[in-house]
């Protein structure tokens, strides 16, 4: 069993701050789940394009308001606490935070990300078992 706080993983390896949002890795590809939970807080006011082209991603917001842009139709949807959205086709996305709050969101990625992993130019993480994924390839 696996039992984990948020202060475990606060300032450690499996937290990635970037400009735009601050992920925690509560569990990663090493912790042998077949997926990924994260506790995202997305910073007021940013604005954040993503495709995540080789995972499949459930977001479920607990704190804040903000909005997700579904490129493929053009539809815009408020996002606040109690609110899920699934990217079941690995729909492209704009999630925008409200000027005056954060966003925090519960992060679930299947396949699990590695923890290392940063979006590319695309707004993808790279496929698991490659290098970008901080995986050794096959050789
Ligand atoms: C909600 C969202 O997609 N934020 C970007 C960060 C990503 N979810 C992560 O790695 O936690």
């Amino acid at each position: 069993m696996i039992v984990r706080k948020l202060t475990d993983v606060a300032h450690t390896d499996r937290e990635i701050d970037t400009p735009n949002w601050v992920s925690r890795r509560l569990l990663l590809a090493r912790d042998g789940m077949g997926f990924s939970v994260h506790d995202t807080i997305i910073r007021p006011g940013t604005s954040t394009r993503m495709e995540y082209r080789n995972h499949l991603e459930a977001v479920y917001c607990i704190e804040g308001r903000g909005s997700i842009l579904d490129v493929g139709t053009g539809i815009r949807h408020p996002i606040e606490a109690g609110t899920i959205y699934a990217l079941d086709k690995n729909d492209e996305h704009v999630l925008d935070a409200d000027p005056d709050t954060h966003l925090r969101m519960v992060c679930v990625f299947n396949p699990p990300v590695a923890g290392d992993e940063v979006h590319d130019e695309t707004g993808a993480y790279p496929a698991a078992g490659t290098a970008a994924a901080g995986e050794p390839s096959p050789s």
